[in-house]
């Protein structure tokens, strides 16, 4: 079934992946010993190899800048154990119901002319339902293309015909993570299985709907979960068009609260493997920045990430200004991308 898109050796540069490659099972474009392979390898190594696949594929002074919005904050009914925003949690995040039409789009147009080329508006559902706050998150997709920008949602499960909707109010990317691998999905929330995810995922892709899939480093979770994540998102029946890598924000309230911040290390090596696994994607360093000086973010750009969130709020944690993302954009060399889907 996969066999079509499925590469017949190994990341570019890496001897000793064509037998490996050759063996394989037809349903699977890479199995996890590759992974753990690519993951475990010396890490200036990895960042290398990871470097000349994005140089091939990307152009490596670009990166795209993102902007998030929470359209509806808080009052979860979901366990994410991460998640300031789960209602079982007492977290300093104050509910707030979904944001007025006018009111998101003032913020998209804050976005623009930020310089952001894509906007994604986050809810904290469970699940969509069809009523009239679906109406109006559909007209903020409408208002947001409108802008010129590239329209992002992530409002937890879809149904087909939800998908579609969105589709055709003109959403380019949703996004839906799997946080972490299926054997660890559990120890995280219990509220919504690892398949659930998958399902959603599937409706969005077949809907036409460019998909946004990452997940969380920092979460407890070994070596083999995260590769485990990797290798559940690389052998997806089509690879996702996006792939967000978050370190965990700890936040106080959430069971996870006292976790320990990310080795910038561990970081590095998600993004490397995601960028030789998924050389077409666009790999987002997504939350945990503040907790990065510029050389660590540098790292993750040289390993291959290609995309921020900027503003100085995520959903609802604090993220770099932009004028201190302006600064290191500068320093870097690095430009701003112009948006990745074709707008208008
Ligand atoms: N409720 C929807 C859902 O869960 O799909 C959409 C919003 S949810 C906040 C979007 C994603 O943000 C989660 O899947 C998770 O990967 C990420 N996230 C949430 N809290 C986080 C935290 N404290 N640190 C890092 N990433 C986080
Ligand atoms: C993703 O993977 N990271 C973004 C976006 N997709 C929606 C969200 C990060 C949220 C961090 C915690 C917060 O600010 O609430
Ligand atoms: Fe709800 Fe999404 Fe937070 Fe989970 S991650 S508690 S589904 S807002």
């Amino acid at each position: 079934m996969l066999s079509a898109s499925r590469p017949a050796v190994g990341p570019d540069g890496f001897p000793g992946f064509e037998a490996h490659a050759a063996m394989k099972a037809i349903d699977e474009r890479w199995t996890r010993e590759q992974i753990a392979a690519l993951y475990h390898s010396p890490v200036l190594d990895l960042i290398g190899r990871a470097g000349e696949v994005h140089r091939r594929h990307h152009d490596p002074s670009s990166v795209q800048v993102c902007v998030l919005l929470s359209v509806k904050t808080g009052g979860c009914p979901e366990d994410c154990a991460y998640c300031p925003q789960a209602a079982r949690y007492q977290t300093a995040v104050e509910a707030d119901p979904l944001m007025a039409l006018d009111d998101v789009l003032a913020a998209a147009r804050n976005a623009r002319e930020s310089g952001a080329t894509r906007f994604c508006m986050g809810a904290a559902w469970r699940e969509v339902k069809d009523n009239s706050q679906f109406d109006r998150v559909l007209d903020m997709v409408r208002g947001v293309k409108d802008l010129g920008l590239e329209a992002c949602c992530t409002l937890g499960m879809l149904s087909g015909a939800q998908a579609r909707r969105l589709k055709d109010a003109g959403l380019d990317a949703y996004n839906h993570n799997l946080d972490t691998s299926p054997e660890y999905y559990g120890e995280v929330i219990s509220t919504r299985t690892y398949d659930d995810r998958l399902e959603t995922l599937q409706h969005v892709r077949d809907a036409g709907i460019t998909v946004c899939c990452g997940g969380i480093v920092g979460l407890g979770e070994s070596d083999d979960d995260r590769i485990g994540m990797l290798h559940t998102l690389a052998n997806l029946p089509e690879p996702p068009e996006s792939v967000p890598i978050n370190a965990l924000v700890a936040v106080e309230g959430t069971p996870l609260a006292e976790r320990p911040p990310v080795p910038i290390w561990d970081m590095v090596r998600m993004i490397a493997t995601a960028r030789l696994l998924m050389p077409d994607a666009m790999v987002r360093l997504s939350a945990g920045r503040l907790n990065m000086t510029e050389s660590d973010q540098a790292l993750c750009f040289l390993a291959g990430a290609n995309s921020i969130f900027a503003g100085d709020k995520l959903l609802t944690t604090p993220n770099p200004q932009v004028d201190q993302d302006a600064r290191m954009f500068k320093t870097l060399g690095l430009k701003s991308m112009p948006a990745a889907i074709p707008v208008g």
